[in-house]
């Protein structure tokens, strides 16, 4: 199995072309319950302090964090309606990006980013969205999201530079794609080789509205939608990192000050353009 590694964040797969670019009201029409560029006022979510020490230790242990569900299901319910009527359009999905609400779902986790990645995390341009929904469909194949190192430290004093977080808006499983990582424990066995053994991989069911997470160079990917599947699997990821450290990639957004549409238009098409070298079929995201 080829792993993917390249350094620049996610590989990608997606359909194919996109129709003309809209205009803001005809996205708006799309999505009639949706926002571009609202006030925002997010609510954040709870993380007592013990909470947030359990979570730290799976991570460093584990090499990634995997948290119950914490959404509404009527918050999810809005931006993943939104994915199908993109679906139905013909639009890939990171097309939700232009929409307030996903964004918002991730700003909700502000307890959780600032305990991780800082008091003052920027968000990294790499953005994407999941619909599968067909037999034979899949995730992205293996890969790291980011080949440097991104934890400094050891133990309680690690420092992380940045963590990719996945959100399923649908339930997702086996049968329908979920994650796959290879933990932490795993190459330390295999530390001779410094090479993860994707065989160690550990799968990572996870029902809608709750946050999977891990730190970028860990090894994962997504699996494929089967005809065991119940429902489509539909899933956001977003990418965090501390200012502490320079700027993976340009440019680091700010959770409380989303680019108006225009900039989140073309951002999502550089996705496109990011990851086509990885998958060919990749359309131009126009
Ligand atoms: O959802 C997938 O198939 C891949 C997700 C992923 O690689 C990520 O969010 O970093
Ligand atoms: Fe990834």
């Amino acid at each position: 199995m080829d792993i993917i590694s390249n350094g620049l964040g996610h590989p990608g797969s997606s359909r194919d072309n996109m129709p003309e670019p809209r205009k803001r009201d005809d996205w708006l029409a799309l999505a009639p319950d949706l926002s571009i560029g609202g006030e925002a006022s997010i609510e954040e979510l709870t993380f007592s302090s013990s909470m947030l020490s359990d979570i730290s230790t799976s991570l460093w242990e584990d090499g990634y964090l995997s948290l119950p569900p914490l959404f509404d299901p009527s918050e999810l319910a809005s931006v993943r309606d939104a994915i199908f009527a993109l679906f139905e359009q013909d639009i890939p999905p990171v097309y939700i990006y232009l929409f307030d609400q996903p964004w918002w779902l991730f700003a909700r986790l502000g307890p959780l980013l600032r305990h991780f990645v800082g008091e003052n995390f920027g968000v990294l341009p790499n953005l994407w969205a999941w619909h599968l929904n067909r037999e034979g469909a899949r995730g992205w194949p293996p890969h790291r999201d980011c080949d440097a190192m991104t934890v400094f430290g050891e133990g309680e004093d690690a420092v992380l530079m940045s963590l990719s977080l996945w959100l399923p808006l649908t339930d997702a499983d086996e049968s329908n794609g979920c994650m796959y990582i290879v933990p932490q424990s795993r190459y330390e066995a295999n530390s001779a080789s410094q090479k993860a053994d994707l065989m160690d991989a550990r799968s990572l069911p996870a029902k809608a509205g709750s946050v999977l997470g891990w730190p970028q160079d860990v090894y994962h990917w997504g699996g494929s939608y089967t005809s065991a599947a119940k429902n489509p699997r539909v899933s956001l990821s977003l990418e965090f990192q501390n200012r502490a450290f320079d700027p993976l990639a340009d440019p680091l957004m700010d959770m409380g000050k989303l680019p108006p549409f225009e900039i989140r238009r073309s951002l999502i098409q550089d996705q496109f353009a990011k990851y086509r070298h990885i998958d060919p079929n990749l359309g131009a995201g126009k």
